[in-house]
């Protein structure tokens, strides 16, 4: 097994710690995502590129890899999710928490594939 390169993100009430996130295109990265809120969040990236997704949470128990334009992570408060990913491409997108009024809160961030 190689090493993964590890991302830790944050969740707090209501922001992103950190914000922006670089992962390399091509490049299996672990993404470690932490509530450290008192409520529910999630994380959603939309990309235009397919993004292998070859993980999933320890809630969910689909295995194996998924070709997708979308990742999506859920975490109750205390909680953490977890996905492995793999750009097939460069780009910069935002990310974002879909419970209602979060984005609109503050949690949004970026996330660049270089
Ligand atoms: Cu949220």
């Amino acid at each position: 097994m190689f090493p993964l390169e590890v991302v830790k993100l944050v969740a707090v009430d209501f922001s992103y710690k950190p914000s922006e996130i670089y992962i390399k295109k091509g490049t299996p990265t672990k993404v470690t995502f932490k509530n450290e809120g008192n409520v529910e969040h999630d994380f959603e990236l939309v990309s235009d590129e397919d993004i292998l997704i070859q993980t999933t949470s320890s809630t969910n128990h689909q295995h194996g890899k998924t070709a997708a334009k979308k990742v999506h992570l859920h975490a109750k408060p205390g909680e953490t999710a977890t996905v492995v990913l793999k750009a097939t491409a460069a780009g910069t997108y935002q990310f974002y928490c879909t419970i209602p009024g979060h984005k609109e809160s503050g949690m949004v961030g970026r996330i660049t594939f270089l």
